[in-house]
């Protein structure tokens, strides 16, 4: 679609929204960005993104005028296709793109695609890593926090883009095609959004939708769903798995990561070489080696990579000890499945903050991974009540409510001895009570880090 002077509305004036405007002021067309919060300060918006001076800001409703005026509209990945505007486009025969959709069209070079509930930074980094040593021009995007609209024009014909995608950006996603796509896991998450397992799962496996026997699909052979999914994948699949061996991928046997592609059984390295600990990064490390080497990167430079590689910020992040507790940071372990696995990683008595806000998922299984290991949940935000009410029903009474994010942390520090654990790993999204999960962590390691001796 030639956008050259057309008028494209931009929902949602949040980063992916800035970035799409901005790149199609640069392609030619003309960008109305709209955001339904009315409260919106235009002014402050033009003063920050001095590129916008000129562009129409819209807040609030859509006039019908405008509607027919428009060639396209693109979606910030916040914005529900179920959002009534959204219906209003549809009628008036405007096609709706996410903004990953906008930048995959003026994008050049190669796209590795990753996808899952859980494991999508650590394993975008980690490629995304790989690449870098491999490639001259390395670009990683998507839900990570670069939009993808804010690099595309500046990627080459020999440049590897590497993006983390969510299933809200999967949603409106036309012609997207990666080269090699990954689907890590799928477990419950928002299912307040997607209504259904169902159709959760549906929107994470269209990543693969328009890939042809000449792309790779690399998928969990332990997900259930992913196995069904593999057998009607048209790209070629690729298994990694942390259990039973698949006929042609890659594998734990022992500590060792190995693969098996049809020629033999290769041994590639031990996970002791490496620093991230649990069973779920052997998962998103055996993952990336299968992305980069599908890709097409020499298997020296990946391990290379790996083994030097770093746990990311705010997963299992370990903070510092204070008074012989030990403080870990999990703000990105936003839904159960992730705060499962942090529970999972510590390896001492443990007072959990869990709660925030409510994407409509049970915590039951949360609650039953908890053992004797978690002797105290600190509970915050819209979730608090349910989720007590939840670990009640489990026979876990060892919980408090607090009012704020400080009274949590002032309960954990009373309540923690000497060799016990604090772990932030709340289960919840952080909206409500913060912008994003990564000011909710910050705000928890600037309390741990100014804690006396
Ligand atoms: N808005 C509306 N109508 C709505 C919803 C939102 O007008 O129905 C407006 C809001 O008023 C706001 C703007 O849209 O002004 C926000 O847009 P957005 O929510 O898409 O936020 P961005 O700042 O553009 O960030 C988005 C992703 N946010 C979401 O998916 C909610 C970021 O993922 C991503 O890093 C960024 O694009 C760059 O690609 C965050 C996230 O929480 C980390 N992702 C979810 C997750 O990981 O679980 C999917």
């Amino acid at each position: 679609m030639d956008l050259t002077g057309k008028k494209v509305l931009v929902a949602g004036c949040g980063k992916s929204g800035i970035a799409a405007a901005e790149l199609l002021l640069q392609a030619g067309a003309c960008p109305v960005l709209f955001d339904e919060n009315r409260e919106l300060d235009r002014e402050a918006l033009r003063r920050r993104e001095p590129l916008l001076e000129g562009t129409d800001i819209v807040l609030g409703e859509l006039s019908g005028e405008l509607l027919g005026e428009l060639s396209l509209a693109v979606l910030s990945p916040g914005i529900s296709v179920e959002e009534p505007f959204c219906g209003r486009l549809r009628e008036g025969g405007v096609p709706i793109w996410g903004e990953v959709e906008l930048a995959w069209h003026y994008a050049k070079g190669s796209l590795i695609a990753i996808t899952g509930t859980n494991g999508k930074t650590t394993t975008t980094t980690l490629v995304g890593e790989i690449m870098k040593n491999c490639y001259p021009s390395v670009f990683v995007v998507g839900n990570i926090g670069t939009p993808y609209t804010g690099e595309a024009l500046k990627t080459r014909e020999d440049s590897v883009t590497v993006a983390e995608i969510s299933s809200f950006q999967l949603e409106t996603a036309v012609d997207f095609h990666p080269a090699v796509s990954a689907v890590l896991n799928i477990t419950p998450d928002h299912l307040n959004r997607h209504h259904t397992m169902e159709n959760y799962a549906a929107v994470k496996e269209s990543i693969a939708k328009n890939q042809t026997e000449k792309d790779f699909c690399i998928l969990n052979y332990m997900d259930p769903r992913l196995r069904r999914f593999g057998a009607e994948c048209a790209a070629q699949v690729v298994w990694f798995s942390s259990g039973e061996k698949p006929e042609r991928g890659y594998y734990l046997r022992g500590s060792k990561i190995c693969r098996n592609l049809g020629k033999g059984e290769e041994e590639l390295m031990d996970v002791e070489e490496m620093s991230l600990l649990g069973v779920h990064n052997y998962e998103n490390v055996m993952a990336a080696i299968a992305i980069s080497s599908a890709f097409g990167a020499p298997m020296d430079k990946i391990l290379e990579t790996v083994r030097h590689f770093r746990a990311v910020e705010h997963r299992i992040e370990y903070v510092a000890t204070k008074n012989g507790v030990v403080y870990y940071n999990d703000s990105k372990g936003t839904n159960p499945d992730a705060a499962i696995q942090a529970v999972r990683a510590m390896k001492w008595p443990t007072v959990l903050i869990g709660g925030g806000y409510d994407k409509q998922n049970t915590y039951d299984e949360w609650i039953e991974s908890f053992g004797d290991k978690v002797k105290l949940l600190v509970l915050i935000g819209q979730t608090r009540e349910k989720i007590a009410a939840c670990a009640r029903a489990h026979g876990f009474d060892r919980v408090v409510l607090a009012d704020s994010f400080e009274q949590a942390m002032e309960i954990c520090v009373k309540e923690a001895h000497p060799g016990d654990a604090v772990l932030l790993s709340p289960a919840c999204a952080s909206w409500g009570m913060f912008p994003n999960y990564e000011v909710r962590g910050k705000m928890f390691k600037d309390y741990v880090n100014g804690l006396k001796e």
